[in-house]
This record gives structure tokens, C-alpha cells and sequence, in this order.
């Protein structure tokens, strides 16, 4: 059978896996896989891009020496971040992380101009400081010598598919969580960017997912020794591959794509943008066939994964199997924090961060590394609930129980205790779920499967789905209640 390749980039690391179809079941092999560690210069904070196209092209020799040449590839990566590409057709400097710094308090800047009802009513999305438009918006206001003379904005995977291709292209998925895109419009919102300054021309066609966007350019082939690969626009956002992934029966279903950040909501066909969406601060990112996420960002096992680099920076080092046994051994429901204070967002010494989150409301401060844990892990489950039911209220839906994809499924304490606090059944499967969801675009696209539907169903019958049915819930049920009194979230 013929094998496509999907190269996912998440935040913390990335991966090539294979994909082919036997008798109707998906088969992956995971050819590759790399860290994304991004790189402090002075003030900025990089991605190190250039290293990822090397992993990528790592993940196509990897490929050749098993004797296979895909039939296409896809990339699909984390959202908002961009690259500048000049007149000479380079890039014009190293993308910054949306963790960086210099778009602090520009969405409440240029909220001074522009409301964010207005915004809202163009975009549909949600409002994160990072967001690319405050990210440009920085970058005019500091009359970045780069967005001067750039020609091209293409966010990573549209870069990525670049340099492979030589052709450039907007992706919509992506497009969509710049806060510039218009979907009812379905065009760059041409007022917000004059607003900022930015000119049209910048912003190219945007492609659905499952277009096709080229092929290896001839420098590419002879530097890997391979033929003309087809490139295709996938659901390039990962978000919006996971929950192509998500392997439901049921039309009306709900998610949380559980990575770095942890994504929940359900998937509408329309955007929902309402008052009390904008209230609430929900967002309608862009997905594949027409589809729209309505959703809300939670901080994450982010939170985690920093508490382990700063135990590792002191030499205390913990495989995340290692921290999860630790919470699962700590006491319950001793101290909470509210995953998205912002006080989370920046790289840094977390575990700090933790225990003075919880000093100054009053709490025990957690101080063994299972304390601490077990504080991250019990709040992020009590924040899925509470996004769950917004989730519920937006969507005048009543959903069953809940999908989990993603890295985080490998802990399988969090699974359960987010079973424990919504009540409902886990669903959680595949871990894998962005790259499965790039993979099965592409199938789309190449005519193997005929709609998103068939293709969930395949998923469905090709990966295994642990179900973990709520336990203890009166516990969980008072200690939801502490936690929405503490975080202050009604
Ligand atoms: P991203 O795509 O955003 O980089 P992933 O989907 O790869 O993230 O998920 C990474 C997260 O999954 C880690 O932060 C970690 O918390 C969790 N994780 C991965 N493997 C394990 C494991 N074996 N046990 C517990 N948690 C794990
Ligand atoms: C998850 C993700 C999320 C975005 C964030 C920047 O990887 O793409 O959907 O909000 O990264």
C-alpha cells in the first residue's frame, strides 16, 4: 500500500510518522522524533526553525532508508507564530515564540482602539495576548526593520511547506488563530490590517486543508535523493488535526486535545459569534471541511512540563511517568491554582510559581514535588469541567462524555481524575492525534477516504480507546465547588 508521511510539530517536540491503509485500518510507524526546544537570544525568545527543517528532512531520509517514498506529506504545527520572508524570497529572521515577551500588553493597547467587540465580530477569536495580531501589532510599534521590508508573512508549517516546495501558501487552519482572518468574509479582514498598518499584499491565498500545495522543489530532491513528493496543505493548525482525530460516533461530541496547552470544546459548523462568546472568551478556530472549533485554551501540562525542566535545571531529574506516581501518592484536594493566571504563561521557575500562587490565596503551599504536581494535575481537571459546561452552555449541547487526544493521555491519572470531575466518561485515544489527523487529510485529499466522517471511523476501528468511568464523585463534586470559590470562576 501506498505510505504518506505527517510531520507534527508541538511545542515541546515533533514527530514523523508513517501512514498507510490495510483492508480499511490505519497503520502508523513513528519514523522520527526530536525535541522543539525553543532558544533564548538576549530578550527574545526563538523557535529554532531551521533545526525543525533539518528534522523534517531527517524525517524524509528516515523514510528513504526504509526503501519508501511517500506519496505526500503534510506539517501541521502549534498556531499563531510566523516568519517574514523578503524581496530575495528568504526568511528574513528566526520566528519568535509566542512566549516571548514583546507582545505583553499590546491586545490591552490596542484594545484602546479598537473594541474588542469589533474585533470579536470580525474574527471569531479568542482573546490571548499572544495572538499574531498583537504580535505584529508589537512589531509595527517598535518599527521592526523586518516587517519593514518583508514581502511574505507565512506562519510555520506555511514556512516549512516553503522551503520544501518553493511555493508559498496560507493555510486557512492557521490563518484563522491570527485574529486577522475574516470567516465570514472567509478573506484577511482587510480593515483590521490597514487598522495596523499592514499591507494586503503581505497576506497571501489561503488554502483549505486538503488542497494540494506543491511538490519537493528539484534542489530538495537532489539533496535527499528523492522524486517529486506531493506537499499537501493539511489542517496545519495541530489543533485542528487532532480534533479531525477525534474518533466520535456521535455528531455533537466534545474534546480536549491535551498537549502543552489543552484545547476543549466541540466542533460546530457555523462560528459561534455571540455576545456571551465573547464574554466568555471562546474562540472559533478555523478546521477542516467548513468545520470551525469553538474552544477554549487552557494552560496545560505546560505547567508541568516547566516545573520538570526547573527540577531539572537544579539536577533533580523526573521522567513524567515518575511525576505522575509522585501526585498519585500526595494527598487530595490540598491546594488549588488557576491554571491560566497569567502568572503560567512565561517560561520559568514554576514550581515557585505554583507554591506562591497558593501562599497568597491563602492555601497550603505545596512543597514536595508530588504536592506540587498533584496541585497542577487536580486544578487543570477542575478547569476542564469548567470549560466542559461553558462548553455545554455556548453550544446548547449536552454531550455524554468527553474525547481526550493528545501527549497527555500517557498520564493516566489525569485521565481518570478528569472522569472524576465532569462526571462523565473519558474517551481517550488517539495520543497521537495530530499526526493522525494530518495523515488523514491527506488521505481525504487523496481520495481515500471520502469525508472527515469515514475517515474518524477508521481511526475509530484502527486505534485503541480507554474508557475511564467517573469514580468518587461527591469528592470531586466538593472539591469543584472549593475550587471555583478560590479561583473566583462562577
Ligand atoms: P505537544 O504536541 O504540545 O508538544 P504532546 O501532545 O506531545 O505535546 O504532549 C506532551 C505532554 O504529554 C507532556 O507535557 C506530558 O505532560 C505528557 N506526557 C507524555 N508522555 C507521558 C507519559 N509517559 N506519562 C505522563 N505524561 C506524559
Ligand atoms: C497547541 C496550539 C494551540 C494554540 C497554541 C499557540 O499546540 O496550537 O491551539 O493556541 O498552540
Amino acid at each position: 500500500m501506498p505510505n504518506i508521511l505527517a510531520f507534527d510539530l508541538g511545542a515541546s517536540s515533533g514527530r514523523a510518522i508513517l501512514g498507510s491503509l490495510k483492508d480499511g485500518k490505519i497503520v502508523t510507524e513513528e519514523l522520527h522524533r526530536f525535541p522543539n526546544d525553543p532558544v533564548q537570544t538576549g530578550d527574545r525568545l526563538h523557535w529554532d526553525i531551521l533545526r525543525l527543517y533539518h528534522e523534517i528532512k531527517q524525517g524524509l531520509l528516515k523514510a528513504k532508508h526504509q526503501g519508501v517514498q511517500p506519496v505526500s506529506i503534510g506539517i501541521d504545527s502549534w498556531a499563531v507564530d510566523y516568519g517574514l520572508i523578503g524581496s530575495d524570497g528568504s526568511l528574513l529572521g528566526n520566528p519568535l515564540h509566542y512566549r516571548d515577551r514583546s507582545s505583553n500588553g499590546m491586545m490591552e493597547k490596542l484594545q484602546e482602539e479598537l473594541t474588542s467587540a469589533e474585533i470579536f465580530k470580525r474574527t471569531g477569536i479568542q482573546f490571548l495576548p499572544f495572538n499574531t495580531i498583537y504580535q505584529l501589532y508589537a512589531a509595527k510599534i517598535n518599527q521592526s526593520p523586518q516587517l519593514d521590508s518583508a514581502k511574505h508573512f507565512l506562519m510555520i508549517p506555511d514556512l516549512l511547506r516553503y522551503f520544501l516546495t518553493g511555493e508559498m501558501y496560507n493555510e486557512f487552519s492557521n490563518a484563522s488563530t491570527t485574529q486577522l482572518y475574516n470567516p465570514l468574509g472567509q478573506n484577511w479582514d482587510e480593515d483590521l490590517l490597514q487598522h495596523l498598518g499592514l499591507p494586503k499584499a503581505l497576506f497571501g491565498q489561503v488554502l483549505q486543508p486538503g488542497s494540494p500545495a506543491g511538490f519537493l522543489q528539484p534542489s530538495v530532491q537532489e539533496e535527499l535523493g528523492l522524486g517529486p513528493i506531493a506537499v499537501h496543505a493539511v489542517a496545519e493548525h495541530d489543533t485542528a488535526s487532532a480534533v479531525v482525530a477525534v474518533p466520535a460516533t456521535d455528531r455533537s461530541f466534545a474534546y480536549l486535545s491535551c498537549g502543552t496547552w489543552s484545547l476543549l470544546g466541540t466542533e460546530v459548523s457555523e462560528p459561534v459569534m455571540t455576545e456571551e462568546a465573547l464574554r466568555l472568551n471562546f474562540t472559533n478556530e478555523g478546521g477542516f471541511g467548513g468545520t470551525y472549533r469553538l474552544l477554549k485554551n487552557i494552560m496545560g501540562l505546560w505547567i508541568l512540563q516547566e516545573c520538570r525542566r526547573e527540577w531539572e535545571r537544579v539536577g533533580r531529574n523526573y521522567s513524567f511517568p515518575e511525576l505522575v506516581k509522585l501526585a498519585g501518592e500526595a494527598p487530595a484536594f490540598q491546594s488549588f491554582i488557576e491554571p491560566d493566571d497569567p502568572a503560567f504563561m512565561a517560561p520559568g521557575d514554576m514550581p515557585s510559581r505554583v507554591k506562591e500562587y497558593c501562599g497568597k490565596t491563602n492555601q497550603p503551599v505545596p512543597e514536595e514535588v508530588g504536592a506540587i504536581v498533584r496541585c497542577i494535575l487536580e486544578s487543570l481537571a477542575f478547569k476542564y469541567r469548567y470549560v466542559l459546561e461553558l462548553t455545554e452552555r455556548l453550544s446548547g449541547q449536552q454531550f455524554k462524555g468527553l474525547h481526550m487526544v493528545g501527549g497527555g493521555i500517557h498520564n493516566t491519572l489525569l485521565c481518570q481524575w478528569t472522569a472524576n470531575a465532569i462526571g462523565k466518561p473519558v474517551w481517550a485515544g488517539p495520543a497521537e492525534g495530530s499526526a493522525i489527523g494530518n495523515l488523514a487529510v491527506q488521505w481525504i485529499a487523496n481520495g481515500e477516504f471520502a469525508d472527515i466522517w469515514e475517515a474518524r471511523q477508521a481511526i475509530r476501528e484502527s486505534f485503541p480507546v480507554t474508557v475511564y468511568d467517573p469514580n468518587q464523585t461527591n469528592v470531586w463534586n466538593d472539591g469543584y465547588g472549593r475550587y471555583l470559590a478560590l479561583t473566583n470562576l462562577r
